[in-house]
């Protein structure tokens, strides 16, 4: 271990046992109809931790011919909503069971912390799976009062078969936010994990059919985005596709989806998320809070608060203690105890945010530490600090979905609202003030799917999240997620005895 800090005790571990690698159509762990493989790695080591069945067009059909024939036929739609309520609670039970041992398996794939991955997110996954069970049952429509002597009531039925693709930068979590919502209102799913993490959704899948899933409902379908992506995003039997991943890749799947059979189509895409720190916020709350709103999870994070503004009168102040904290920030294993920052998830991903770091250099932007790889192996970046970060820079317009803060100065409060707001994407905003005036000025002007006052990146199942812009369209979790998943059906009759 390499890490900026100097204790790290013993990890307390369970050991990791990779079981299921085929793809999961019909119920059955399958290989991929061209028997193909590709390698997942331990981005940590750089080295092979499994071969996992690689998935294609062909394997896309099966799984959709598996999926529709659980759809039109049953039993999934047609049960009674407490009978999928009571399937879905027991496998969020079985989750909880099997909390530590999913969390080792994200963690060995993905590079994050253990500790984040198994008091944090799978719990969180856990959640949300009781959360959209507790909604299983309360699905329903309207009567409606029309102009005529008609009876008039809608139906809120599923859409039918729903093709998800999901990221890595939170494996399971991106599943149990498309899965979730999907089955609760009685779909049927096909799910095309990333290809950097394919072993969690395997794992937690497993567990849902031995919680009773009834086969087809649920296909996890392991692959790359050109080939099974591409297919699922194409493919005229699917009616509704939820997307996650970047701002380019979800414009070709649109695309795909409207030249197909035009399926409804969600997006969450990339952001640039502003994290305000007004001029009387408490500095040292506000570096670390802006900290944590940039680094958490290698700043692998769609919403990550990667333009901290702050205020020009605590601006240096604030970048000198941005700075030591980001020197304090524990790198390292992340399967031992203390470390706050593992691996970046590939060399892809680590080569884009060492360009952005040189490019932030050459366009004149202070850094102030970091800003290099640590180590020899695996895909570790140094926390890296700019300060001195102009609008205009690559630095403050991209998504860089790494550990670089950048540090921009602002003098009042329309200004900032004004260069908050310039920018393509829309995701989320972070305030930092005790001004309840100030508050509610920013939360009202910033175009932001979600704003965070003096918190950051808090994820209940019940709220909303999406983007304005280019950062997506649809919202994900809450009721809003229910709406992706439901059709609405009028139904007319006429009354004959119109005076009742
Ligand atoms: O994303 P892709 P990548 C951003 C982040 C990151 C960048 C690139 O800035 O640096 O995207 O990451 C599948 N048809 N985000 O290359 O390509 C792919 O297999 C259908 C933000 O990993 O969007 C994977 O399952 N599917 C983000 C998923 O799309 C295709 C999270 C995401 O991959 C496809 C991740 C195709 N033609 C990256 N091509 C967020 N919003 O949270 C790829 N895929």
């Amino acid at each position: 271990c390499f890490c900026t800090a100097n204790t790290i005790e013993e990890p307390s571990t369970p050991p990791i046992q990779v079981e299921h690698t085929q793809l999961l159509i019909n119920g059955q762990f399958v290989d991929a109809a061209s028997g193909r493989t590709f390698p997942t790695l331990d981005p940590s080591k750089e080295e092979v931790i499994a071969h996992v069945s690689e998935g294609d067009a062909e394997d896309i059909n099966r799984a959709v011919s598996a999926a529709r024939k659980a759809f039109d036929e049953g039993p999934w739609p047609r049960m009674t909503a407490y009978e999928r309520a009571k399937i879905m609670y027991r496998f969020a039970d079985l989750l909880e069971k099997y909390n530590d041992e999913i969390a080792a398996l994200e963690s060995l794939d993905s590079g994050k912390p253990y500790e984040q991955a198994a008091k944090v997110e799978i719990p969180t996954v856990t959640r949300l799976f009781r959360y959209y069970a507790g909604w299983a049952d309360k699905i329903h429509g309207l009567t409606v009062p029309a102009d005529g002597p008609h009876h008039v009531q809608t139906l809120h039925e599923p859409i039918g078969v729903a093709g998800q693709i999901i990221p890595w930068n939170f494996p399971l979590l991106m599943y149990a936010w498309k899965v979730g919502p999907a089955l609760a209102c009685g779909n049927a799913v096909v799910l095309k994990t990333a290809e950097q993490t394919p072993l969690s959704a395997l794992y937690a899948s497993k567990l849902f059919h031995e919680a009773g899933l009834p086969p087809g409902v649920l296909n996890v379908v392991s692959g790359f985005g050109p080939t099974a992506g591409a297919a699922l995003a194409s493919h005229m039997d699917v009616d509704k596709l939820a997307f996650t991943g970047s701002t380019g890749t979800g414009k070709v799947v649109l695309e795909l989806a409207s030249k197909s059979n035009l399926k409804k189509v969600t997006l969450e895409l990339g952001g640039k998320s502003p994290f305000i720190v007004c001029e009387d916020a408490d500095i040292d709350s506000a570096v670390e809070l802006a900290h944590f709103a940039l680094f958490f999870n290698q700043g692998q994070c769609c919403c990550a608060g990667s333009r901290t503004f702050v205020h020009e009168r605590i601006y240096d102040e604030f970048v000198e203690k941005a700075k030591a904290r980001a020197l304090r920030r524990v790198v390292g294993d992340p399967f031992e105890k203390g470390v706050e920052q593992g691996p970046q998830i590939d060399a892809d991903q680590f080569v884009k945010i060492l360009n952005y770091i040189r490019s932030g250099t050459e366009n004149g932007a202070t850094l102030e530490t970091g800003g290099e790889r640590l180590g020899s192996k695996g895909y570790f970046i140094r926390p890296t600090v700019f300060s001195n970060v102009e609008d205009n820079m690559l630095i403050a317009t991209d998504e860089i979905f790494g550990p670089v803060q950048s540090i921009l100065k602002f003098k009042d409060i329309n200004e900032v609202i004004r260069r908050s707001n310039k920018s393509r994407f829309g995701l989320a905003a972070g305030v930092f003030t005790n001004n309840l005036e100030t508050a509610n000025t920013l939360m009202r002007a910033l175009r932001v799917g979600t704003v965070w006052i003096n918190c950051f990146d808090v994820f209940d199942a019940a709220i909303p999240f999406g983007g304005y812009k280019m950062s997506g369209n649809g919202r994900e979790k809450g009721i809003y997620s229910l709406d992706n998943y439901l059709q609405v059906k009028a139904v007319v009759s006429p009354l004959k005895n119109a005076a009742w």
